[in-house]
């Protein structure tokens, strides 16, 4: 079996490049010890686990016995992933963890912290939270800020709510399989999304605490993860209600894999915009970039141009989309079913979800439960199953009358795949 390609490929070759920078930036014992810090950690953390959540590879090396431990821990847990990612409940892709959708049958709003998806550049940072910084620093900002963790979590604006994070690549497969498109990335299904209840302080309340000044414009966290994954956001989206600086997830500690001891929120956008291990804040009177708005999660293709120092449009909401609570393909008997699912949309709340069987009428599906912004949706619909091979797609519409439609516009990376999908179920 071929590797899959990836956009962590890419980072890889240049992360030495990239590493050479940032020992500039940074000077060279910071640098050692984040570096050296992070990996040393990540690796303990993944042969701890082995033993006891996934079969470890057996080392054949003679050489070196802490080599070829290492070298086994990263080529079993790439992504240096702290929880375990059992086959049952996760896809794995390199270093990200993709969950699969028809666990999420018997389970209320929110996507359970055990299932959440994982999506890694490189590997999971292990922070200690004791030590800790939070840095708010750049010309945007009038008086430079550090606050250590329990700093951050007394300001008295404690905020939760409950929001999606979704990969922008999430439905990447389908450009393949249903337009027959060649892209680049990890090739996610539609298991590259899940919904927590975050709990946080907003971004805007610590920055009024910088002094942010009027003719601030981008406001960009860093993480302290081996590439320092960086993505500016614009300042209205950065003081947003609902964008945050989070510490737990669906009332727990927010866990390492998914950014502790603080991430980002930046509801309905991207999931790169979500940074997880926020060490800095960065807050500029010019527009910043950094690779993740320049290179990546941009639009690049035939129909794309560039716009200033990107290569092609900046990806910023995610688009409407469904997925059925199903596993891919499906089999079912015969006879009445009720089909599950969800829905949700980076650009508001959903407001009608139809239903189609092969090439059927579109029918209404029923929603139930909660229905925030940037959240999802459940909903069901009652199916007749009649024996044989057949598709269900899944048509939602936001209440800014987004709908989902039947093709999108080819893009390099694969992001952005909105489009209806036809999920095949096998009836017997
Ligand atoms: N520091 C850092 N933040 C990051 C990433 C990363 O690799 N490093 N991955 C981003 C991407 S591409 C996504 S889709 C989300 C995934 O969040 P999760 O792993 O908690 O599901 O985190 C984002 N934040
Ligand atoms: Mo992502």
């Amino acid at each position: 079996m071929g590797r899959e390609p990836s956009e962590s490929d890419y980072e890889a070759e240049r992360f030495e490049e990239r590493a050479g920078a940032l020992r500039r930036e940074l000077g060279r014992r910071r640098f050692l010890e984040l570096v050296g810090l992070v990996g040393a950690g990540s690796l303990l953390a993944a042969c701890g686990r082995d033993s006891n959540d996934r079969q470890a590879t057996p080392s054949t090396s003679t050489t070196s016995a802490s080599t070829s431990t290492a070298a086994t821990a990263a080529a079993a847990n790439p992504g240096g992933w702290v929880k375990p990612v059992p086959e049952e409940r996760f896809i794995l892709h390199q270093t990200n963890a993709e969950m699969r959708w028809e666990q999420m049958r018997d389970l209320g709003p929110v996507t359970p912290n055990d299932r959440f998806f994982i999506r890694n550049h490189t590997s999971t940072a292990l922070i200690d939270r004791a030590t800790w910084r939070l840095q708010i620093e750049g010309s945007g900002v009038e008086r430079p800020l550090a606050l250590t963790y329990d700093e951050l979590v007394r300001i008295p604006a404690e905020t939760r709510v409950t929001r999606f994070v979704e990969c922008a690549g999430n439905g990447r497969i389908f450009f393949d399989e249903a337009l027959g498109q060649k892209v680049k990335g990890t090739r996610w299904r539609l298991g590259g999304v899940g919904v927590a209840e975050w709990t946080g302080v907003p971004l805007g309340a610590v920055l009024e605490r910088a002094g942010v000044k009027r003719s601030a414009r981008d406001v960009m966290p860093v993480g302290l993860d081996q590439l320092m994954v960086r993505r500016p956001i614009p300042l209205a989206k950065a003081t947003a209600d609902d964008t945050l600086l989070v510490y737990a997830m669906n009332g727990e500690d927010l866990p390492a894999d998914h950014g502790a001891p603080v991430r980002a929120l930046v509801p309905g956008w991207i999931g790169v915009a979500n940074v997880k291990w926020v060490g800095k804040v960065e807050v500029s009177e010019q527009p910043l970039w950094s690779d993740w708005n320049t290179t990546s999660y941009v639009l690049l293709g035939p129909d794309y141009q560039p716009e200033g120092e990107a290569k092609g449009p900046v990806l910023t909401s995610q688009p409407v989309k469904s997925a059925l609570e199903l596993p891919w393909p499906a089999a079912m008997t015969a006879g009445r079913q009720t089909l599950h699912g969800r829905s949700w949309s980076g650009r508001g709340r959903i407001a009608k979800v139809e239903v189609r069987v092969d090439q059927g009428p579109w029918l209404p599906a029923q929603p139930q439960g909660p229905n925030e912004p940037a959240g999802w949706r459940q909903w069901s619909f009652a199916w007749d199953a009649t024996p044989g091979p057949h598709t269900v797609s899944v048509r939602a519409t936001d209440d800014q009358g987004n709908t989902q439609p039947d093709t999108v516009t080819f893009n390099e990376q694969g992001y952005a795949y909105g489009a209806v999908v036809a999920h095949p179920v096998t009836v017997a």
